[in-house]
């Protein structure tokens, strides 16, 4: 089964959107694997964003990242990969429709709130950096409701 890596970034932490976020993947059929309020270094988030680290916007992406703690999940589900994305909205949450995550709570590309793996590749590798220790692996008895 497919899994992602999910984060509510520090502005969404701290304006109290966890359990927002959470909801709208609950409420989809997408299965919950783990879930953790972190303090991510510097470093740690220079390999997570490692692909953007020639952007212009790069240092001021790690000094947001860095300004709170994060909310590190992973969620589990067909298709949840791109159906995350579909959740999350736009990069640009002006450019995201209502009814998505950025496109209900937030304005600005560098306050857009959370984050979402954006392939299977690279949310395998996200899982494994931010939960080397593993996460369970859990058979819901609900699975014959949400899937044919
Ligand atoms: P994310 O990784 O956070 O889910 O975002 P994304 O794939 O939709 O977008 P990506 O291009 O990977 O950018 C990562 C994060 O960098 C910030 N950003 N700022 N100022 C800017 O032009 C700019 N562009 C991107 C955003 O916080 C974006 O989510």
């Amino acid at each position: 089964m497919e899994r992602t890596y999910i984060m509510v970034k520090p502005d969404g932490v701290e304006r109290g959107l966890v359990g927002e976020i959470t909801k709208r993947f609950e409420n989809k059929g997408f299965q919950l694997l783990a879930l953790e309020l972190k303090a991510p270094s510097r470093e740690h988030l220079e390999k997570h964003y490692a692909d953007l680290s020639a952007k212009p916007f790069f240092g001021g992406l790690i000094k947001y990242m860095t300004s709170g703690p994060v909310v590190a999940m992973v969620w589990q589900g067909k298709g949840v990969v791109k159906a995350g994305r579909v959740l999350l909205g736009e990069t640009n949450p002006l450019a995201s429709l209502p009814g998505t995550i950025r496109g209900d709570f937030a304005l600005d590309v560098g306050r857009n709130i959370c984050h979402g793996s954006d392939s299977v590749e690279s949310a395998e590798k996200e899982i494994a950096l931010w939960f080397p220790q593993g996460v369970i692996s859990h058979n819901r008895v609900i699975e014959k409701l949400i899937y044919e």
